[in-house]
């Protein structure tokens, strides 16, 4: 089954949180996908009471360390304690915004599963590498920097950093060309495990172009960020797959 994991961002309040999980409930009469909420902190309390069941739902980054004087940081232990389950390591917006390196991720991704959350690790290529004809080596080297000392219970997101909220999207055959690469050297690190890890696809996905996305054999679902912001866009992008 593929993920629909809805990457909000810095979007919705916990008041806007309730309203959206209530109409969720409303209008979600079978599950295509796994869905799972990924939301700002303090929204998860009130998805942990709100969300219909079996909609999974974590939070956008978490602190390397297990505890102590981080100020302003949010463990592991933190977010499972409310019921969180995935949490976005190595978001393009963290890399470029607060400077977050490979080794920063791995670290991150490793102690999410210390915590027992599975981390959505995610990579991708600016436009200057696409360009340059060099995003299948580029991406497969912050995979291989992000994934040191990190198991098997990974999801991997991969997200051309040009099609993030720009309206610009990779076509499907990009998708799939860059989750076959992906695929290959998750057989290299996870012999075991790797056809199982899911691979998916994000920038500015879509209710019209999600299912020829996640169509592809080694897509396996999508993580969505402007699309995930309106109930009716979720609702849409199920019925889609
Ligand atoms: C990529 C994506 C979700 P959007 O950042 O993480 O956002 O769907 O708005 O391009």
């Amino acid at each position: 089954m593929n993920l629909l994991a809805l990457n909000w961002k810095m979007n919705k309040t916990p008041t806007e949180a309730q309203e959206w999980a209530q109409e969720l409930g409303g209008g979600l009469q079978v599950s295509n996908a796994e869905l799972a909420v990924l939301a700002p902190a303090l929204n998860l309390p009130v998805l942990a009471t709100g969300l219909p069941d079996g909609v999974a739902f974590g939070a956008q980054d978490i602190s390397e360390h297990e505890s102590g004087a981080y100020t302003g940081e949010i463990s592991g232990a933190m977010l499972k304690d409310v019921g969180a389950t995935y949490v976005i390591v190595g978001h393009s917006e963290r890399r470029e915004y607060h400077g977050e390196t490979d080794a920063d991720v791995a670290a991150k991704a490793a102690q999410a599963q210390a915590s027992g959350l599975t981390p959505i690790v995610c990579v991708g290529e600016g436009l200057d590498v696409r360009e340059a004809g060099e995003h299948v080596a580029h991406t497969l080297g912050q995979l291989r920097g992000s994934l040191e000392n990190v198991g098997a219970d990974v999801v991997i997101a991969y997200e051309p950093v040009w099609a993030i909220g720009t309206g610009k999207t990779a076509t499907a055959d990009d998708a799939e060309e860059m989750a076959a690469a992906i695929r290959g050297a998750l057989r290299e690190y996870y012999p075991e495990q790797a056809e199982g890890i899911r691979v998916l696809y994000g920038g500015s996905v879509k209710p019209d172009n999600i299912a020829e996305i996640c169509g592809k054999p080694n897509v396996n679902g999508a993580l969505v960020g402007g699309a995930s912001l309106k109930v009716a866009d979720v609702l849409a992008m199920n019925d889609a797959l």
